[in-house]
């Protein structure tokens, strides 16, 4: 029976702005996320249009791995991770993303992380954009909705590939891309928020313009992806979904269908762009249907076709239900809810916790696909506490995790070509949907809290030491 290959990587996964802290240090210039403040479950964030005094914006500091990354990867190390997954945050390298030159300070730290990981022998795997597009490009061109990004964020990329040709392999364009399919996505990742002041679930939302920035995203993705193949043919490409499983809510036909759609829109609809080269027949009922018409240049088709993918990576946390009616109790989720499963649990933030849909969910893409896989996200939210003796009991994490490498080992014996996994959040991070500390998934807990204050110590969870012991058996030993 097939396990794990034995290269299999094994790591965690971060974004540099929801740990890296130092927000205007050594040239670096804001992103949108530096302009969102923190917010809870029940409390949305705000993005604001200038930073506002005494107000609270959780990327600033965040856990200021800015200045602990030796401290931090030597701890991932001890953990024997082969991988890490981090994001390069573009306002480092170009402040406002439109400069002609990029700035040495921000290209020096990521020269220094990257180092460190090399000298444990920790593979980098670098997300160039997640979450995090310069801000001053929302003021020029409400973000991706310009065209003109496409150019910008080549010149950024042809940076870092010239700059870490030798060190870096594992590449990912866009962190989940289709977010862009969703009304979230204005915020997190396409910037379509210009002159907007106000909480993060009250954009005004186009579908049209979320569709045309998304083109624009895709267009970047190829051509950079083709640039990667044509100068630098060891690196290998990939792209990034959040893979939000639906199930329909009944076997009745007309569930199914809704189901169907769902999947269809919210996750094959990039992926098929990125791993096919082309847009799927279903997208032009729904851009039809939605009165989208896609604005194109004639070389758009051409890109597509020759910057298509190596790998396939993906987010999972949650599945939820479809219904035609839509009718039905509802449940929370990334990037968005859904309707509630009856055979399932969630977390305390109403994400459904369901092991077997990431089987069956990497059976599906590997069945359309047949690339190599790898989950570069995953994991349980939830508070930890510091018990008297100083120790924190996260049996919760190890179960959660446990349940779902028990599942990613199913899949592999399927016959999935999966090459990694990289939990969420390895160290205590920002949350990118609530701006939350509270809301914790790392084997390390950082002592830093809601209200900004904290020591930013660092400290071992339970978790960490069963996490070591799964890498060390190549997910053998999972009790
Ligand atoms: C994904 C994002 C991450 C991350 C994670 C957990 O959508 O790629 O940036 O934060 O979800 O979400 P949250 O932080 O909201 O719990």
């Amino acid at each position: 029976m097939k396990t794990f290959r034995k290269d299999f990587l094994w790591g965690g996964a971060t974004a540099a702005n929801q740990f890296e802290g130092a927000w205007d240090v050594d040239g670096k210039g804001a992103s949108v996320s530096d302009m969102c403040t923190n917010g809870t479950k029940d409390t949305p964030k705000r993005i604001t249009t200038t930073i506002e005094e005494g107000t609270l914006y959780p990327s600033h500091e965040a856990i200021d791995f800015y200045h602990h990354y030796a401290e931090d990867i030597k701890l991932f190390a001890e953990m024997g991770f082969t991988v890490f997954r981090f994001s390069i945050a573009w306002t480092r390298i170009f402040p406002t993303g439109m400069e002609k030159e990029p700035n040495e300070a921000g290209l020096a730290f990521y020269d220094k992380v990257i180092d460190e990981c090399r000298k444990y022998d920790i593979e980098p795997l670098i997300t160039i954009s997640h979450y995090e597009m310069p801000y001053a490009l929302v003021e020029k061109c409400n973000g991706w909705y310009g065209r003109e990004c496409i150019g910008y964020f080549e010149n950024y990329c042809h940076a870092l590939f010239a700059r870490y040709k030798d060190k870096v392999k594992y590449w990912l364009t866009f962190n989940e891309i289709n977010s862009a399919t969703m009304s979230m996505g204005n915020v997190l990742s396409l910037g379509t928020v210009q002159g907007y002041t106000g909480p993060i679930t009250e954009v005004k939302d186009d579908p049209k313009i979320r569709f045309q920035a998304l083109h624009h995203q895709f267009v970047a993705s190829a051509r950079v992806v083709k640039y990667a193949h044509e100068n630098y043919p060891q690196f290998k490409m990939g792209n990034m979904i959040c893979f939000l499983t639906t199930y329909p809510a009944t076997c009745r036909p007309e569930d199914m269908l809704k189901a169907q759609n769902e999947m269809q829109i919210k996750n094959w609809l990039c992926g098929d762009v990125m791993v096919r080269g082309y847009y799927p027949s279903y997208a032009d009922r729904f851009f039809e249907e939605h009165d989208i018409h896609l604005k194109t240049e004639p070389t758009d088709a051409e890109d597509l076709k020759n910057g298509t993918v190596d790998f396939y990576t993906f987010s999972y946390y949650m599945s939820s239900c479809a219904s035609a009616s839509g009718e039905g109790a509802t449940t929370g989720g990334n990037l968005t809810g859904g309707l509630k499963n009856p055979y399932l649990e969630a977390s305390e933030w109403g994400w459904q916790i369901d092991p077997k849909g990431l089987r069956y969910t990497l059976n599906a893409i590997y069945d359309r696909y047949q690339i190599p896989l790898m989950v570069v996200e995953n994991g349980l939210g939830a508070r930890d506490e510091i018990k008297e003796d100083g120790t924190i009991d996260d049996s919760y994490r190890i179960d959660y995790l446990r349940k779902h490498i028990t599942e990613m080992k199913e899949a592999v014996k399927d016959g999935v070509d999966l090459m990694g996994y990289t939990p969420w959040g390895c160290i205590d991070l920002v949350s990118a949907s609530t701006g939350e500390m509270a809301k914790r998934y790392g084997f390390i807990y950082v002592e830093k809290y809601d209200d900004g204050t904290g020591t930013l110590a660092r400290r071992k969870k339970k978790s960490f030491d069963w996490y070591s012991k799964v890498i060390k058996s190549n997910g053998e030993d999972l009790a």
